[in-house]
């Protein structure tokens, strides 16, 4: 009888003990596969969102951009440049809004894509004016022109940065790290110069064209929370339940401001 006992207690403590030690494994794992490729949209069995933005009211008067102040740029521009800030369509629909799953998408660690996002500097432009990115997917900083450029991002939550670029220059490639939606990049020299990146820490993000509208595929089953951003306009939010293989649309309306 007391040698079962003992048995028996024994054998709870190589239970016990092997019980801490997968546990101290499952709590070191994530590190260990830091280079994994996380998790990836399910193109199959996801769900689709897709909506459209439009725009009600009067389209608010913006100067075309003057480059006179500095020739480089002015010469590549036989015609006034017309100010990216408000696009509004022919069909009444808003182009450069970002639009991102803010709230809902499942934690862990998604997948970057290692296909650099291009920013290019066209014509003393940024191209495009508005993109997003998945944290840590690099993105690679071009410059088209012929001129000088000084690439200055301006970050509340990732780092800021501030380098210069000759003409032609070798692209820059840089990651942000933490998620930010947007972070706004200037440049130095030329003061009309602005981009806009949304940096996710998930692939569910889109912007809007010409037609005004977005998709983003391959959602996991859940209740979401979705974002519509406007560099003049501002945010706003729609929640949105989907299933697997649902196709829900979300559309959102920005009004000019009175
Ligand atoms: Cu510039």
């Amino acid at each position: 009888m007391r040698k079962t006992v003992v048995a028996v207690s024994l054998l709870g403590l190589v239970l016990m003990s092997g019980c801490t030690r997968s546990v101290e494994k499952a709590e070191k794992a994530p590190e260990s596969s830091g280079g994994a490729p996380g998790l990836t949209p399910d193109a199959a069995n996801g769900a689709t969102v897709t909506g459209k933005i439009t725009f009600t009211g009067t389209k608010p008067a913006l100067r075309d951009i003057d480059m006179s102040a500095n020739p480089a740029c002015q010469k590549i521009h036989p015609k006034p440049v017309a100010s990216e800030e408000v696009i509004v369509n022919s069909g009444g629909t808003l182009a450069n809004v970002f639009v991102w799953v803010k709230a809902g998408v499942p934690e862990g660690k998604w997948a970057a894509p290692p296909t650099p996002a291009v920013v290019d500097q066209q014509g003393c432009i940024y191209t495009p004016h508005v993109s997003g990115v998945v944290v840590g997917q690099p993105i690679e900083f071009r410059n088209s022109d012929e001129t000088n450029h000084n690439i200055h991002p301006l970050p509340r939550q990732n780092q800021e940065w501030n380098e210069s670029q000759p003409p032609k220059g070798d692209p820059k490639t840089k990651k942000f790290d933490q998620e930010e939606v947007m972070v706004p990049v200037k440049c130095n020299i030329h003061p009309w110069m602005r981009a806009y990146l949304g940096v996710v820490r998930h692939p569910f993000f889109a912007v809007t064209g010409s037609d005004g509208s977005f998709k983003i595929a391959g959602l996991p089953p859940g209740k979401y929370t979705v974002e519509a951003w406007h560099e003049r306009f501002g945010r706003q939010e729609a929640e949105v339940t989907v299933k697997a293989k649902d196709s829900k649309s979300v559309d959102f309306r920005f009004a000019a401001k009175k």
